[in-house]
């Protein structure tokens, strides 16, 4: 006999209208007791949904985006009558439990996972960013929400969900090393896949790779020997972009190509529509605008820049999107963030430039949204507002080129046999070598300079 349950969101403490940011099961999914179902961020906390029962999920009703609260109807799941009745005890026996023994469970680390493999995902929904952990209907929440937030060890717990920690003790992995390409860093089956892919295969190369220069251990060394010092935690952007930049690094073969583009006719345009008409617009100019639309305009002409390697079905393939979206570089007080501005195909400069201004300024008061920052198809860096002849920007994988802009400055041109003075901006662009090819990189980079010497070619 079985019946069809409606399972609801459980007593969340004080939280109320909670964003759901991802759904973890679709009709059909045979689930067990204490799989995720849902997971909702609130300002503070990142919050885990089980299911009470095993059974067959029927219906979902939420959506990523809905806001819910306690007594939201999440989904509706075929439960055999035996299992409603195992749930039941389940829940009374969990009810007994003295809350200390909840606390303790909140905060377990994977030893203690391992000995109670029923509590497994009391720490699942720990993330990096003092996320908090709810497991089962029967217990209460405010216990472990606040457990999970005042235990030091907690906050560095990875951001995972049951069945992933799961898999990945199967594997014997530690997941404190692994990086999560979820939302919020959270760690998903393909991120724990992919790092014993990767570990087995540096096992295979090593002593063979290296040519007898394997990497050394890091040096840890006592600097207090040496002189003062002062110890000073890194934000937490720097901690998020550095795993991320990191594993860029390593793992793109990197080149980056220098070109450099006479943008003297284009600053004289900006610097005209911006005495004239910025008092009304508003908004100001920039060149970061223009670099955005010329970058479009030579993505369309090579497609392959704006796009990423897909290996999912076992073979390299790239997914060449035909979208524009483009991540800029906003240096902040707290770190480097990457907002996006969607499809800048379809958009004028000054809607672009209003667009950067609005982010940029998000971005420095900390206030960006997740999907200000999701979607990229390309990156530009740009520090011309700051100075620099060039560098080596590193690629914001999955993408496969990042643009970098230095300062422009007048440089003498020789034309018409004669030295005059031009305005040269300073393009620097990095790209993936698996991907792309040096030849294609020069083409890329003198084209997007010609548009910049003349945007009418961004017409074409
Ligand atoms: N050459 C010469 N001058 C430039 C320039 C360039 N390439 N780019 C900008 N400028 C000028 C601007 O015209 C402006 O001058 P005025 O005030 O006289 O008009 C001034 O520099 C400041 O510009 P800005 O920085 O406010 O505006 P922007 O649109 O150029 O840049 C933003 C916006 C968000 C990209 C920038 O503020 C920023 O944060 N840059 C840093 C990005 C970064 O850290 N990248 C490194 C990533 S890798 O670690």
């Amino acid at each position: 006999m079985s019946e069809i349950k409606k399972v609801r969101v459980p007593d969340i403490g004080d939280f109320k209208d909670v964003p759901v940011i991802e759904i973890l099961v679709k009709a059909g999914d045979e689930l067990a007791a204490e799989d995720s179902l849902i997971t909702l961020e609130s300002d503070k906390a990142t919050i885990e949904v089980p299911s009470p029962y095993a059974g067959t999920v029927k219906t979902i009703s939420v959506k990523v985006g809905d806001r819910v609260s306690e007594g939201s109807e999440i989904l509706s799941m075929e439960v055999s009558a035996e299992h409603t009745d195992e749930a039941a005890k389940a829940a009374q026996s969990e009810q007994a439990e003295p809350p200390q023994q909840a606390e303790r469970t909140a905060s377990s680390d994977n030893g203690q996972d391992k000995a109670q493999p029923e509590h497994e995902g009391a720490a699942d929904t720990v993330s990096a960013e003092q996320a908090s952990a709810y497991r089962g209907s029967a217990r209460q929440p405010s216990q472990m929400i606040s457990a999970s937030q005042d235990s030091k060890q907690a906050e560095v717990k990875p951001h995972a969900g049951p069945s992933v920690r799961r898999f990945a003790r199967q594997l014997g992995v530690d997941l404190s090393k692994v990086i999560g390409s979820g939302p919020k860093q959270r760690i998903l089956k393909e991120d724990v896949q992919a790092f014993v892919k990767q570990a087995l295969s540096k096992s295979q190369n090593l002593g063979v790779g290296g040519g007898g220069f394997d990497l050394l251990p890091w040096p840890h060394v006592d600097f207090a020997k040496f002189g003062p010092i002062e110890l000073k935690s890194l934000t937490r952007i720097k901690q998020i972009s550095g795993a991320n930049l990191h594993r860029n690094w390593v793992m793109i073969p990197h080149v980056t190509q220098f070109d450099e583009a006479d943008i003297t006719d284009l600053e004289a345009l900006r610097k005209e529509y911006n005495e004239n008409q910025q008092a009304q617009a508003g908004t100001k100019l920039t060149i970061l605008a223009f670099l955005m639309k010329a970058a479009t305009a030579a993505l369309k002409k090579f497609p392959e820049f704006n796009a990423s390697l897909d290996s999912s079905n076992g073979e390299a393939n790239l997914v060449i999107k035909r979208y524009y979206h483009l991540g800029f570089a906003v240096d902040t007080p707290s770190g480097l963030v990457v907002p996006v501005i969607r499809d800048i195909d379809q958009k004028g400069v000054m809607m672009i430039a209003d667009e950067l201004g609005k982010l940029s300024s998000l971005a420095r008061e900390g206030k960006l949204k997740p999907t200000d920052m999701q979607g990229a198809s390309f990156t530009i860096s740009s520090l011309g507002g700051i100075g620099g002849t060039a560098f080596t920007p590193i690629i914001n994988a999955p993408e496969v080129a990042i643009l970098g802009v230095s300062r422009a400055t007048l440089k003498p041109v020789y034309r018409n046999g004669e030295f005059v003075p031009r305005l040269i901006l300073p393009l620097s662009l990095s790209y993936d070598h698996r991907v792309i090819d040096g030849a294609s990189a020069a083409r890329f980079t003198s084209h997007l300079a010609s548009i910049l010497a003349d945007m009418r070619l961004a017409l074409f």
